[in-house]
């Protein structure tokens, strides 16, 4: 009985547990076997060539353990039949390793063309940029106002107290504003992310966004962007287990379209007398 009660604790702890940290992000619509929707626009070379290798191997496994099978039957050792030796043969050799070198210089090309437009270019212009410090067990977050331009951040500047490790004096900064795991992109609009870390190294990871990113201390990458193409309700996750809390570390993250991320953003922002104290407070006094 004691345990019947016990297990029970359990599991209803489990589902309370289970509802509480998915009550944000979107149900799956697709099965939890197969790869969740993707909204953005890398996304979609990314799932082709997962498509094109899983075809590939899937087909080379097919074909190599089938005639291993037929080979293992039909050469099996019996009484009076005796082994044969082969030397191999030259036309069959250049085929079976001509074929995957050129099938793995091609897969090899795409990928690194791909990174390059995902990690190696510079982010488009217009992109909106967005700073996201990872620290444990949670994001600090950090849009621009109205003048569209975060301050500048150093990554030796990042402090416990100024974990985006901005410059104080740097009037961009002044009307910027923070969140604490929550994020808003607008939908079909570059966002050019600022990742980093206050403690030790942390990912960022949206599953639907086929992005995934390693945050270390010390650095600032400026460098990822991403466009989402449609509206949702997803969950940042952090994807290196960064320690005892890291299971409780995910964001909010909702595309919202453009008018509905303006007025977000405009209730978020400093009011204008809160922008006038930050101007004599360090901003980095502001960020909490
Ligand atoms: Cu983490």
């Amino acid at each position: 009985m004691l345990n019947l009660i016990r297990h029970r604790t359990l599991f209803f702890l489990g589902m309370g547990m289970g509802l509480l940290s998915t009550a944000h992000a979107e149900i799956r619509q697709t099965s939890v076997w197969w790869l969740p929707r993707n909204v953005t626009m890398f996304g979609h070379e990314i799932d082709f060539i997962f498509y094109v290798i899983l075809i590939l191997t899937g087909v080379t496994a097919v074909a190599v353990f089938s005639v291993m099978i037929y080979f293992i039957v039909k050469y099996r050792a019996r009484p009076g039949v005796t082994a044969v030796h082969s030397h191999g043969n030259n036309t069959l050799e250049v085929i079976w390793t001509g074929i995957p070198v050129f099938i793995f210089l091609a897969l090899a090309i795409y990928g690194n063309e791909q990174w390059t437009q995902m990690r190696l270019k510079t982010p488009p212009a217009d992109a909106l940029p967005v700073a996201v410090i990872g620290e444990q067990f949670g994001w600090n977050v950090r849009y621009p106002g109205a003048d569209g331009k975060l301050a500048k951040m150093t990554a030796s500047s990042v402090t416990k107290e100024n974990p985006f490790g901005v410059d104080a004096a740097d009037p961009a900064g002044l009307d910027d504003f923070t969140t604490y795991g929550e994020l808003v992109f607008p939908v079909d609009r570059p966002i050019r992310l600022y990742l980093g870390s206050k403690d030790v190294i942390h990912a960022f990871y949206v599953p639907e966004f086929r992005l995934y990113q390693d945050m270390v201390p010390g650095r600032i990458y400026d460098f990822v962007w991403l466009k989402a193409e449609q509206t949702g309700q997803f969950q940042l996750a952090c994807n290196q287990l960064c320690g005892q809390g890291h299971y409780k570390m995910f964001g909010k993250l909702s595309v919202v379209p453009q008018g509905e991320y303006e007025t977000w953003a405009k209730g978020k922002a400093p009011q204008p007398t809160a922008a006038k104290e930050t101007s004599t407070v360090p901003v980095v006094m502001a960020d909490r």
